[in-house]
């Protein structure tokens, strides 16, 4: 490492620490945030992190592992970008006996391919997303559109499938249309406003669940474009708590987001030092928070909050 080369002294456990990171790209705020947060707490901890952007593609993290394998690092962090088609490069790592850690995606990989996964429950924030709802909207009739997340990716699976939970028993609540918006921005505009063309100039929307904060945004542009008020005329309910949201749940044009914390990779790291230091295996799943945010939460105030955590 160059802390070795250079003979200064960084954190004692983990100064001669290599570890390769995998990352999807940089789709939304809150990944620009785990990015850096994950640099932070790298250098923190005196760990040299080998960092491969993957631009949203599954070859490239394949391509990217390899690499680290053949480098020997010590360990390696994958945010997987889909759940499936990891078996074969995860078998490599473990034949090196390197240890993997997932962050913020699940995969369905055999368990013991890897040591542990950083992730939130995503069924259940598509279940608090849905439960907000459901509540807020009582017994009005309500058409939903969606706007979910990469195709294939845990995230998108499963937050669609906890909010369909949540509004099942709830006749007046339907989901009309559902599509991909790729967690971007420009994809959450450009499917809203396919939206909103296809259900009568957008009049016939109640309510948009966008799978990240990213597409909400999206949308609400595209909503304000077609002459609507989002947050009233249209109500907006997210996941990720980024900055950007907070803002609008301020100007009134978005109601609810479910926190999902940027810093996966503390909980990795200390579960990777523990393992390797004295060889205690950690849980399969590390569990991140998951909470609630609306409109009447003092948005300004958690946005000013939000400062300095990497977005
Ligand atoms: O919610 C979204 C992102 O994988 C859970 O990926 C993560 C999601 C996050 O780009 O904004």
């Amino acid at each position: 490492t160059l802390s070795a080369m250079t003979g200064l002294a960084t954190s004692v456990s983990a100064a001669s620490l290599t570890v390769g990171f995998s990352q999807i790209g940089s789709e939304s705020g809150w990944r620009a945030a785990e990015t850096t947060v994950t640099k932070q707490e790298a250098e923190k901890r005196g760990i040299d992190l080998k960092f491969a952007d993957a631009q949203q593609k599954q070859e490239n993290q394949i391509k990217a592992i390899r690499g680290f394998i053949a480098q020997g690092v010590d360990a390696i962090l994958i945010a997987p970008v889909v759940a499936t088609g990891w078996d074969a490069v995860l078998k490599e790592a473990k034949e090196e006996n390197i240890p993997v850690i997932l962050l913020d995606r699940e995969i369905e990989s055999p368990k013991d391919l890897y040591l542990t996964a950083v992730t939130s429950d995503q069924v259940h924030e598509g279940k608090v997303a849905g439960d907000w709802l459901v509540k807020d909207i009582g017994s009005k009739d309500c058409k939903v559109v969606e706007l979910q997340g990469t195709t294939g990716s845990s995230p998108a699976i499963n937050r669609k499938k906890g909010f369909e939970e949540a509004i099942k028993a709830a006749s007046n609540i339907k989901i009309v249309r559902s599509q991909t918006g790729d967690f971007t921005r420009t994809k959450g505009k450009e499917v809203m406003e396919s939206f909103i063309k296809a259900e009568g100039g957008g009049k016939d929307i109640c309510a948009v669940y966008a799978h990240n904060d990213d597409m909400a945004v999206g949308a609400i542009q595209a909503i304000k474009e077609a002459g609507l008020k989002p947050g009233t005329d249209i109500k907006i309910v997210s996941i990720d708590a980024v900055p950007d949201i907070f803002q609008a749940m301020a100007k009134g044009e978005a109601n609810a987001t479910v926190e999902l914390t940027p810093n996966m990779a503390g909980p990795a790291f200390d579960a990777l030092e523990a393992y390797l230091k004295d060889k205690k295996e950690p849980p399969k799943w590390i569990q991140t928070e998951s909470k609630l945010f609306t409109a009447n939460d003092d948005p300004m105030k958690v946005y000013e909050s939000k400062k300095g955590l990497g977005y």
